[in-house]
């Protein structure tokens, strides 16, 4: 059964902080009504979740186990993975531009190499910790390879691995975050921002998190709709940057943030899947006409990056890539 709800923008305060359901979508479904329901989800939320994914429970559970393990080391030893520059641990310092939240992380590069570097300097035996990220790694692009020529196909873009092409290139940039948002103790401490607002620069960013709710979206600019964190069973997949201006703006990179107004621990696992430094991001001719003709300049994934990096976290960068 293909289950898709499309709830509408709110209208009031009290609808404004109900949990909102994404949709949500049974990859074993019928193809094409899949295709259709993915590009429809993207058009109008740029954020959905998948069930029936394919991805093996016990990839994720080694990874979610290892990522537990890790947060629940004594700082000193997760320091040793640190700074986050760009990649490594990070405690509350998000980016390198003074960005701040309430939120440790670990920011690893989804090579085998960096992975296995990264560790090294975390474990005296790293094995079941690189297994677990290469394992995951790999199941998580197969997916996000198989969203994306989905995507493609409703679109009608004849060469349907024009978007998964990307990921699958061995200089692929695609990163795997892990986040951990401890609980806050005191109630006025409620509503305080674990990873402040922002859209994701990459192509199509695939989410797993714990029960605890945290992770919000502003379809519309002013509004946050909490997104409730069930099913367990699904991954929540949401469009970045790339991924707009490869779809000429058809599908939308929403701006997102995660909260920590909880008094239990928030964990999730992101991973942000890129292209190569090198790679030209323009979108498929099939997708322009003489009445949508291109909205962004074909760039380069590096010029992109240069562009995120060298800004706040929250700064809109798509726009200085908009042809005038
Ligand atoms: C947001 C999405 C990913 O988490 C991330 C983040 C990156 C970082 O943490 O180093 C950035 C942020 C993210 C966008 C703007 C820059 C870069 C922090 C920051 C202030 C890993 C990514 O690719 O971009």
């Amino acid at each position: 059964m293909v289950v898709a709800h499309h709830p509408s923008p709110p209208s009031n305060q009290q609808e404004k902080l109900r949990d909102i359901e994404l949709p949500i979508i049974d990859l074993m479904a019928e193809r094409s009504e899949v295709s259709k329901l993915i590009v429809k989800a993207s058009e109008n939320f740029g954020f959905f979740k998948v069930i029936n994914h394919g991805v093996p429970q016990h990839v994720i559970k080694a990874m979610e186990d290892e990522s537990y393990g890790f947060f629940s080391k004594p700082p000193s030893q997760k320091q040793r993975a640190g700074p986050a520059n760009p990649y490594g641990y990070g405690c509350k310092n998000i980016g390198l531009n003074g960005d701040y939240g309430e939120v440790e992380y670990l920011l690893l590069h989804t090579n085998p190499l960096s992975i296995s570097q990264t560790s090294n300097t975390i474990f005296n035996d790293p094995t079941l910790f690189r297994c677990a990220v290469n394992g995951y790694v790999e199941a998580i692009r197969e997916l996000a390879c198989e969203i994306l020529e989905l995507m493609a196909e409703g679109l009608r873009v004849p060469e349907t691995s024009v978007f998964s092409n990307f990921l699958r290139n061995a200089d692929s940039d695609s990163l795997l975050r892990l986040n951990h948002y401890p609980p806050l103790q005191l109630l006025q401490l409620q509503n305080r921002i674990g990873f402040g607002e922002h859209t994701d620069p990459q192509i199509l960013t695939i989410l797993r998190s714990n029960d605890v709710p945290g992770l919000q979206i502003s379809p519309q600019d002013g509004f946050w709709l909490p997104v409730s964190p069930h099913p367990s069973t699904a991954f929540c997949v949401n469009v970045g940057d790339a991924l707009q201006a490869l779809t000429n703006g058809r599908f939308l990179s929403v701006r997102h943030r995660a909260m920590v107004n909880t008094c239990r621990t928030r964990m999730s696992m992101a991973y942000f899947g890129a292209p190569a430094p090198n790679a030209r991001i323009a979108c498929p001719p099939e997708l322009l006409s003489p009445h949508k003709p291109n909205l962004y300049r074909p760039f380069t994934w590096d010029e992109y990056k240069k562009a995120t990096y060298s800004r706040k976290l929250g700064d809109s960068r798509l726009h200085f890539f908009r042809v005038q």
